[in-house]
């Protein structure tokens, strides 16, 4: 059916299996979902329901249940047509529903994921400011992220987008494609590696249940059919929120991955702030934070009641995450460019060492 290379399986995971005694029968599977503690596992012979003991329940707490992503051991239970699940392996990466630097209230929406395809459209207005937030989140799981343009059938000048996004995400591949032509789709899947997770996510109606289906080879249509005579009781090999590409890689793509776009919601993302860019050339310092700066004309503002406090908060809100992503980003460049330079030094040392002979 599959091997466990085309479900994810790796040297991380197979290490973790030889540094721990054996479960007796115990094999290795991926969560392909979870609903309200009942579990779909992947294993070599297909999808699998499986349950958790008791004894994981006071995992919960520490966010130490498995979902769509984990890699778990489970043993089949001897005349059941269900499998319990025994041991979690330690994750590699983490995708949650958290804002930069919080620690509270984290909601994992999937692990061990390699790479995030954070999906914009170029048919409408798209909004820079919300791939950063994305970004941001990216960055922290520990996956990478590519920015896909997308619907680049309808636009009619993809190159000052693409110029725009590469402005606000430095270092981060872009691709352009289109889910009705099929352009773009190709360079897309070369992004993904063998034995790699990727996910989508991006705004509703971008078009990511359209670029999947193309990846994944199948007709729009006939998915929406089986999503309307969806059983969960059926027996399947295959599941639609862990899609198996053999040999090409993995795609969770759960509802959860989907309301990434809720932090659009609240703290008044998406908006734009010209009235306090406005104020902030007035200030005395061009990199004044609003803080305490002597001559901020934006502190002055609010003080005044001209500037709303809300709106102020919000906008430091997404000036610290873009400070995060620099910040970020500042570090792989530094790490590019020592490694860069060893390299130089080392050739160069090859080099003397070959004359000296
Ligand atoms: N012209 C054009 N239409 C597209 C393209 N990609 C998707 N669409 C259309 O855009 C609409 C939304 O596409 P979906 O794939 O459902 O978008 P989604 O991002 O999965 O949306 P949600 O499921 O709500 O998150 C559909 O009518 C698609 O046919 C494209 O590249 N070009
Ligand atoms: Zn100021």
């Amino acid at each position: 059916m599959y091997t466990l290379e085309d479900l994810g399986w790796d040297a991380y995971f197979q290490q973790q299996l030889t540094a721990q005694p054996n479960i007796e029968g115990a094999e290795p599977a991926r969560v392909a979902e979870e609903l309200k503690g009942a579990y779909r596992i992947i294993n070599q012979r297909g999808v699998v329901s499986a349950f958790l003991p008791g004894r994981f329940l006071h995992a919960a707490a520490s966010g130490g249940l498995p979902s769509a992503g984990d890699w778990v051991l489970a043993r089949s239970l001897p005349g059941e047509d269900r499998a319990l699940i025994e041991r979690l392996l330690e994750r590699r990466t983490k995708l949650s529903r958290q804002q930069a630097g919080e620690k509270t209230g984290e909601q994992l929406l999937a692990a061990n994921v390699d790479i995030v395809f954070v999906v914009a459209s170029l048919n409408r207005e798209y909004n820079v400011r919300r791939i950063e937030r994305y970004l941001t989140a990216v960055w922290e799981s520990g996956a990478r992220p590519i920015l896909v343009l997308n619907k680049a059938d309808l636009a009619e000048n993809t190159a000052s987008a693409l110029a725009e996004t590469q402005v606000a995400a430095p270092g981060v591949p872009v691709q352009l494609t289109s889910a009705a032509t099929g352009e773009g789709i190709e360079p897309l899947q070369r992004h993904l590696n063998p034995r790699e997770t990727g996910v989508f996510v991006g705004s509703s109606g971008v078009g990511k249940s359209s670029i999947i289906n193309r990846l994944a080879g199948r007709e729009q249509q006939a998915v929406h059919d089986v999503r309307s005579s969806d059983d969960r009781g059926r027996h399947t090999t295959t599941s639609r929120q862990l899609l198996v590409l053999p040999g090409r890689g993995v795609i969770i793509d759960t509802p959860g991955l989907r309301e990434l776009q809720l932090w659009d919601g609240g703290g008044g993302a998406g908006q734009t702030f010209a009235e306090i860019a406005a104020l902030a050339q007035r200030c005395a310092f061009r990199d004044c934070t609003h803080e305490r700066e002597p001559g901020c004309a934006v502190r002055a503002a609010l003080e005044a009641e001209e500037l709303d406090e809300g709106r102020l908060r919000s906008y430091r809100k997404l000036e610290r995450e873009r400070l995060f992503i620099a910040r970020k980003h500042d570090q792989s460049l530094q790490t590019e460019e020592k490694r860069k330079w060893k390299r130089i030094q080392k050739n160069n040392r090859q080099r003397q060492r070959v004359r000296g002979r």
